[in-house]
């Protein structure tokens, strides 16, 4: 239902994005969008670059009198750094940064210049990513859903919560506040203060320091996804749209991994009923079962490497020279992961709109309205079951 596609290198004269298939009749606003981009701008250990731009969405096409058509959208990003690059001599980049797209984008489309694939891999891109999910949660919240995020890990400084304890909307919401108040986007101080000074060693120590995002989608009707395919899968849609996010190695949902360390009992979220309403009583599965929403908040994490330019050099061989060499330093993140927390959401967003659309169908806000009302939900009365006996069987 929702596609979008982005054009742009990080040094040309602007980033492009086209978002087709939302529906009309949205508010939307360059504020709208703005206020996420300046949020991805944002996070202690950052390079130079985010002093030189200050991201700002013009809206191109798709958007009239404050309101979406429902035809495609457009957003331009001018790169203010376009200035010093515009016409400028290039000496040749024939040193691969191991880990990034230098050495496999040469490889792939026969460059003879590694800075080609640096340009368009570059994460300056997820600026358009940010862009599309900001549009994409304006919708979300028509519906009420909230999509918010923040950092769990930096390097080894982990935020260690109470694992018995099931966060309500409330504290998820607190949590979300927090974190923006945060320079390295951790909700709870005393591990923020941690958090920083890892990375204030690692800028020191001339390296780079990766870390895991927490991604949470609340007020997430029951019923998005399906069970049918693997590509209608909600959980493997998402993990894919995360994992496409730069430098991210691994992405879980709910408790993921620590599944695997705990006996199946202990890893269901067991059902009650209260007031005619089932409801689990915990949300291990991080609020998807069989691919399907539950009800329950989505939680979703994302690891992200340290990034691959680090101002120590690391080995490598001059293409040119055909000869080992040292990398060359070029201006980057220290540590990445603050800033992408609101990369994180996007993605996420730009999901979640997708699977409401596809479950409400229609072309304007006002035709998903009623759509929305009448979604099945936990409700005993929702889920008429017949009680019948029938025969198993296909003709
Ligand atoms: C980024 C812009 C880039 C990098 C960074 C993210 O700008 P520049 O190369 O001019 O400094 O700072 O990209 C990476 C760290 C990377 O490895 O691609 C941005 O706008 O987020």
């Amino acid at each position: 239902m929702i596609r979008f596609l982005t054009a742009g290198e990080s040094h040309g004269p602007s980033l492009t994005a086209i978002l087709e298939g939302m529906p009309a009749g949205l508010p939307l606003s360059s504020a709208d969008i703005d206020a996420d981009l300046a949020r991805r701008q944002q996070g202690y250990g950052s390079g130079g670059r985010m002093k030189i731009e200050r991201d700002h969405a013009r809206i191109t096409a798709g958007v009239m009198a404050g309101k979406t058509t429902g035809g495609p959208i457009a957003f331009v990003v001018e790169n203010l750094d376009h200035a010093k690059w515009h016409d400028r001599d290039i000496s040749p980049m024939t040193i691969p940064r191991p880990g990034h797209a230098d050495l496999t984008g040469a490889v792939k489309y026969g460059y003879r210049e590694l800075r080609l694939a640096l340009e368009r891999a570059s994460a300056r891109e997820t600026t358009m990513r940010v862009a599309v999910g900001a549009a994409c949660r304006k919708l979300l919240r028509e519906f009420g859903v909230v999509v918010g995020g923040y950092v769990v890990r930096i390097g080894d400084v982990a935020l260690t919560g109470d694992v018995a304890h099931m966060p309500s909307n409330t504290d998820y919401l607190a949590r979300f506040q927090a974190a923006e108040m945060s320079d390295v986007r951790c909700y709870d101080p005393h591990a923020a203060e941690h958090m920083r000074e890892a990375i204030r060693q690692i800028m020191q120590a001339k390296d780079t320091l990766g870390g895991v995002i927490e991604c949470v989608a609340l007020n997430v009707p029951p019923g998005l996804g399906s069970h049918v395919h693997w590509d209608r899968r909600l959980s493997a849609r998402i993990a894919a749209a995360v994992m496409s996010i730069h430098a991210v190695k691994g992405v879980e949902i709910g408790d993921g991994f620590a599944e695997t360390l705990r006996p199946g009992t202990q890893v269901q979220d067991q059902l009650v009923l209260e007031d005619g309403v089932i409801r689990p009583i915990s949300n291990h599965a991080g609020g998807l079962e069989g691919g399907i929403t539950n009800g329950a908040p989505i939680v979703v994490r994302a690891a992200l490497k340290p990034i691959a330019t680090t101002l120590n050099p690391l080995r490598s061989v001059d293409l040119a020279a055909g000869a080992p060499a040292l990398t060359q330093y070029e201006r980057s993140d220290f540590c990445q992961v603050p800033r992408a927390v609101p990369i994180v959401e996007a993605m996420v967003c730009i999901v979640l709109a997708d699977a409401l659309l596809e479950k409400l169908g229609g072309d304007s806000i006002d035709e998903m309205r009623p759509r929305f009302e009448a979604l099945r939900r936990l409700r005993l009365d929702d889920l008429p079951m017949d009680n019948t006996a029938w025969r198993f069987g296909y003709e």
